[in-house]
């Protein structure tokens, strides 16, 4: 700008080159002029240069369009905010990517873009921004979410937008806790079932010598009467209080929410995934081949069944680590008094099915209500 510099201290500089003109023009053209309205004409030239050059310094001062010169501003547009969710669907075990790297911005490259997460969209983010545009995560939490994603360019403009995710209830958690006590049970998939790994443990001990009753209070035995049996092996109960005194197959019984006592064609169906035949399955006393093993703690179905023993009808407890016993919640077709069971040894190899005594107090394995 030419008047940078010349009047670079106006209005002192612009008072010099005044009297400079001045004196040239009074020393070289004053002789010719020959009449006053020249010189006003001379006058009015020197103001038409300094309003002009005043302008051009407000100009370079006051920064009219932020560049200091007179082309067009410049604006910065801000980005746009896009991202993908894979999986699109899921559960409480899905690990689920949030990939925002769809998302622009027309001066920011994008390796320079910044992202940051909102997982409910409640308006607090919930990450840091980074240039990181892949995010992983679980919801511990089923229910429908909004996912909010910011990103904002080198400028500091930002664009927001968001995605709904459905986070359903995993069918089958490695670990269940039962909300009753608090107890832990790991879990396990076999065919389209979710077993409990461990055999049912919850309620008040009681006695051997007594019998369970329809009191309001969930009762349970330890093998001897001994608390730490319970823990190791699981409970025993007798049928009538592991149904909570319905006869309605496939109850939830003394299993906690979401979970049921199974019936015995869901225990034929586990069989059958393990090897065994329908019509195998659907005969009593030892069946099939090496389901039993399979079954047993440390076989390759990961059922791990403890052998934890059971009370007689006599009130004793009987055969711990020999011989275990599971209940079905279906009854007998033809005597009232019994159910049908599952009986497991340490030395057989098959699986035992025989209606027996509701009498006499089993291990119980909770099945997951139907997960697929
Ligand atoms: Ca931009
Ligand atoms: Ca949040
Ligand atoms: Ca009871």
């Amino acid at each position: 700008m030419y008047s940078e510099g010349l009047f670079k201290s106006f209005p002192v500089d612009a008072l010099k080159f005044i009297r400079y003109f001045c004196t040239c023009f009074y020393k070289t053209k004053i002789k010719y002029m020959k009449t006053k309205k020249l010189r006003y004409l001379a006058m009015l030239l020197f103001s038409a240069l300094i309003i002009a050059s005043c302008n051009e310094k407000d100009d370079d001062n006051g920064d009219d369009n932020g560049n200091g010169n007179d082309d067009p501003p410049v604006e910065n547009k801000a980005p746009v905010a896009d991202f993908s969710i894979s999986p699109q669907t899921g559960n409480t075990d899905t690990l689920f990517t949030f990939d925002a790297s769809a998302s622009y911005d027309e001066e920011t490259p994008a390796a320079e873009l910044e992202v940051r997460w909102d997982w409910q969209n409640d308006g607090n983010w919930d990450t840091d921004y980074t240039t990181e545009k892949t995010h992983q995560r679980k919801f511990e939490v089923h229910g429908d979410y909004t996912i909010a994603l910011q990103v904002r360019d080198t400028a500091d403009s930002t664009d927001v937008t968001t995605r709904n995710l459905t986070v359903d209830i995993d069918p089958c958690p490695d670990v269940f806790t039962d909300p009753r006590d608090q107890r832990e049970y790991t879990t396990v998939e076999i065919g389209d079932q979710c077993w409990m790994k461990e055999n049912l443990n919850t309620g008040v001990m009681i006695f051997g010598s007594q019998d369970m009753s329809d009191n309001g209070t969930l009762e349970k035995y330890c093998y001897d009467n001994n608390a730490a049996n319970c823990n190791e092996y699981g409970a025993l109960y007798q049928w009538n209080e592991l149904m909570q005194y319905t006869e309605e197959e496939g109850s939830q019984g003394i299993c906690p929410e979401g979970w049921h006592v199974p019936t015995d064609v869901e225990w034929m169906q586990l069989e059958m995934e393990l090897g065994m035949t329908y019509d195998e399955a659907t005969s009593s006393g030892f069946r099939g081949t090496d389901e039993a093993i399979k079954l047993r703690t440390g076989g390759s179905s990961g059922f791990d069944a403890q052998l934890a023993g059971y009370r007689s009808v006599n009130s004793e407890f009987i055969n711990l680590n020999a011989q275990g016993g599971f209940f079905t919640s279906t009854k007998a077709l033809v005597n009232p008094n019994n159910a049908w069971v599952r009986f497991l040894f340490d030395d057989q190899d098959r699986i035992y099915r025989i209606d027996y005594q509701k009498k006499m107090a089993l291990s119980v394995r909770c099945l997951r209500d139907a997960i697929r």
